[in-house]
């Protein structure tokens, strides 16, 4: 693979550009892998990377249905931070935001990350305690966050109206070094990195059975015929219950559509990153003007890539109050993707009942931010076929214990 760089960029400049490659392969299928990971998401994408960079495992395919990046992390609104509450969350969401800050760097491709800052608005008496409470916590697992009053939020924010009359802002949660990145370039500069280490990246390959013998996994079979395989990843998201049932088990995993939307691109007004959970609304301010907005997913289980009026109403509705610019904004356009939720808005990166096949998945509304770490920590599991330090709390059989690892508040969006 040649670098990027900017003598690359000049010299190309020079000769009509005739000297890049193309940054991923567009291979056939091989027979028989070591290993195959089934969804071309980022975490799908990021658990190969690291098989291939962190444990020497590079005869890998990673089977996507549709194209690569084009589920949820090609449909999310970027959102990264780790402020979450319990000690293992803090542990892989941070491990996570580290990886990024260096990302474009470790992947040679740029992933645009921004670490601009991450509020999360206390509207309510028990949201400050709830924050302070996150704060304290965060402070004792060494993640940077801080509780912040009123006057600061609008010094960090100025178009944001403190005094709203049903909901007044009366402070925040602020994470300076949470941010955001662009969506498809981190599953693209994954992808080039994943495809440069000899790895076989399938795309339009639907996985439509998992074949196994004495309890072990052996392959798949897909659209493009049959692949055997000695381990099996599993990394789809909204689809995990599907591709579980196909490997005879069941996952404690519901389905829903998750929306956002942008407006218009204006000019730079906002640049942090708000969320308000009270009201179920989200905004950001995309590099190219665009505001970034988002809410609370839909109110029943569906697998509907799409978006609604309702939503479009609803979220801005929530939002305007504490945002009243946005009442004259046109909005550009909607989507939706499918998210993977669990009770307890913990996810599961674990072994299943299947010998060689494991799971990755129940990131909800929020597994964008985790992609590096969740990479990181699927692939040992994989190599080792024992969780490491990162992935321990997150088994399935969690649920089966009663050991729920509760973030339905650190989650931050409305379920
Ligand atoms: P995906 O990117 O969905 O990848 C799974 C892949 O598996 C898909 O490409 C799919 O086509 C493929 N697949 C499915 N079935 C099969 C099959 N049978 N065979 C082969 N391939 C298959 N998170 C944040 O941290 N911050 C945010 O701000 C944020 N905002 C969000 C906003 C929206 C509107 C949505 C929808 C999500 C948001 N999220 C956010 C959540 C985040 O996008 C997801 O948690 C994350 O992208 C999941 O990544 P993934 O790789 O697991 O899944
Ligand atoms: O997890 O931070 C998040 C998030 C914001 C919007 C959707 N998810």
């Amino acid at each position: 693979m040649k670098r990027y760089s900017v003598f690359a960029v000049a010299r190309e400049a020079l000769r009509h550009r005739l000297g890049w490659d193309r940054a991923w392969a567009d291979p056939v299928p091989k027979p028989r892998y070591d290993a195959i990971i089934v969804g071309a998401g980022g975490h799908g994408l990021a658990a190969a990377y690291y098989l291939g960079r962190n444990h020497g495992i590079r005869n890998v395919a990673i089977l996507e249905k549709g194209w690569l990046g084009g589920g949820n992390t090609g449909r999310n609104t970027t959102i990264i931070r780790s402020n979450y509450l319990q000690d293992p969350s803090a542990a892989i969401y941070e491990k996570s935001r580290s990886l990024y800050e260096t990302l474009s760097q470790d992947l040679n491709f740029n992933v645009m990350f921004s670490p601009r800052g991450v509020m999360m608005l206390a509207q309510t008496q028990h949201e400050i305690r709830g924050y302070k409470r996150t704060a304290q916590a965060n402070a004792l697992q060494g993640v940077d966050t801080e509780y912040i009053g009123p006057e600061r939020v609008k010094e960090l924010c100025p178009i944001i109206q403190i005094g709203g009359p049903r909901y007044p802002v009366l402070g925040a949660l602020w994470q300076a070094r949470g941010g955001t990145a662009r969506h498809d370039a981190v599953a693209w500069g994954y992808a080039r990195a994943c495809s440069d280490m000899g790895m076989d990246i399938i795309q339009q390959c639907e996985v439509t059975g998992v074949t196994q013998a004495d309890g072990r996994v052996t392959g798949v079979a897909t659209t493009r015929g049959d692949i055997a395989c000695d381990k099996l990843g599993i990394v789809v998201a909204g689809h995990s219950g599907v591709l579980a049932q196909m490997a005879g088990f069941r996952l404690p995993i519901e389905s829903l559509c998750l929306q956002a939307l942008v407006s218009e691109p204006i000019k730079p007004c906002m640049d942090v990153v708000v969320m308000a959970n009270t009201v179920h609304g989200y905004m950001s301010q995309s590099d190219k003007g665009e505001m970034v907005i988002g809410g609370g997913t839909d109110g029943f289980n569906n697998y509907t890539q799409r978006g609604s009026f309702h939503h479009i109403e609803e979220t801005v509705r929530a939002l305007v109050e504490t945002f009243p610019m946005i009442s004259r904004l046109k909005m550009l356009r909607q989507w939706g993707g499918i998210v993977d939720m669990t009770g307890d808005r913990s996810p599961i990166i674990s072994r299943t009942p299947l010998g060689g096949c494991f799971v990755n998945c129940g990131w909800g509304t929020g597994g964008f931010k985790a992609i590096p770490g969740s990479g990181w920590a699927m692939a040992e599991l994989m190599a080792k076929g024992e969780p490491g330090p990162l992935a321990a709390a997150f088994g399935m059989d969690r649920f089966r214990a009663g050991r729920f690892i509760d973030e339905s508040v650190a989650a931050g969006v409305a379920h």
